[in-house]
């Protein structure tokens, strides 16, 4: 039967790619509302053919909605989703709005589908990019040899931040190699050229958000609050594509061997794994819009008898985020 589907932020990053996902993997639309602020109102959108035009949300009726899709800021979820959830749609909501709700599932389609089963408040959360790569990789290893410690550090592109990072860097590129004022705007410092060791804000721990969300989101994800995680985000002058160096330590040891089989057959996973120039995944070479978490650089920890390091990388805005929340839209309207 047609799902009446509603993209909330449809004219951002996330928001255009859930649009383009759908289309792809032809989710059965019904109707289709594209809503984003008055001032994106109007902007036209082409779906299956269909022209559309982008609607106001603050003035949209979301009575018939099925499924919407949230990727507008916390803000508007927490304003907007439990309203359409009581109008009868589930939310899919991108946002980090919701996710440490003990009453909303966090959920990644390859490792914990069932959870979104119990939605209580029509609320689904989809997990922030970074930990939805780390998880789609981890979780096969967790099952098999219990994860007790992730040390990551991840690379994160400037898509992560949203369009204006994207039009910084370029613009900032360019002022460089034309020996100009790079003048940053969307970071503190600037990006072309540079990384920046910070994520989303400041906490008291001395974490920023952005590393916390790893810390709470992993936890909740794999079901196991005594996971110890020590995440450090860094901001890296790449457009699309988040990697992350990534050293667990395990209850059982794990053989890089055992690792890499274990991840060959894991669902949303490819393995680029060989000891020569070139035998690993970039952002550039691999992730950059295509739908696979990419796995390398699997190796045994040296330093530590049951450790093992590994090198994840992925696409932010698909697999970090449209693809999952057309995934749990699948799987929703499948039950
Ligand atoms: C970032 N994960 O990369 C965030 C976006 N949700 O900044």
């Amino acid at each position: 039967n047609p799902v009446n589907v509603a993209i909330v932020g449809a004219t951002g990053a996330v928001g255009e790619t859930m649009l383009k996902v759908l289309e792809e993997r032809d989710f059965p639309v019904g109707e289709l509302h594209l809503l984003a602020s008055e001032r994106s109102a109007g902007a036209k959108v082409v779906f299956k053919g269909r022209h559309l035009a982008v609607k106001d949300l603050a003035t949209f009726d979301p009575a018939g909605v099925d499924i919407a899709l949230f990727s507008a800021g916390g803000d508007v979820s927490k304003e907007f989703a439990p309203k359409f959830a009581a109008a009868g749609a589930v939310v899919i909501d991108n946002s980090s709005a919701f996710r440490r709700d003990a009453d909303v599932p966090l959920v990644v389609a390859e490792v914990n589908p069932d959870a979104l089963r119990v939605r209580p408040r029509g609320i689904i959360a989809n997990p922030n990019c970074s930990t939805m790569q780390l998880m789609t990789a981890l979780a096969p290893i967790h099952r098999e040899a219990g994860i007790q410690r992730i040390n990551v550090a991840t690379y994160q592109s400037v898509s992560g931040t949203g369009r204006r990072a994207l039009e910084e860097l370029g613009r900032q590129t360019a002022a460089m190699l034309n020996f100009q004022d790079p003048k940053p705007e969307v970071y503190p410092v600037q990006i072309a050229f540079n990384v920046i060791p910070q994520g989303g804000d400041f906490l008291d721990n001395g974490y920023t958000s952005e590393e916390m969300k790893l810390v709470w989101e992993t936890r909740k994800i794999l079901g196991d609050e005594s996971i110890q995680v020590n995440p450090t985000v860094v901001r890296v002058p790449v457009f699309y594509g988040h990697s992350e160096a990534v050293h667990i330590e395990t209850r059982d040891k794990i053989t890089a061997a055992r690792a890499r089989q274990l991840l060959e057959s894991a669902p949303g996973v490819e393995v680029v794994d060989e000891r020569r120039d070139g035998g690993y995944p970039t952002p550039v070479t691999h992730a950059s819009g295509n739908d696979p978490v990419y796995v390398g650089r699997i190796r045994e920890d040296i330093s530590h008898p049951r450790g093992l390091s590994l090198w994840v990388v992925a696409d932010n805005i698909r697999k970090g985020a449209a693809l999952n929340a057309v995934q749990l839209a699948e799987l929703v309207i499948a039950e």
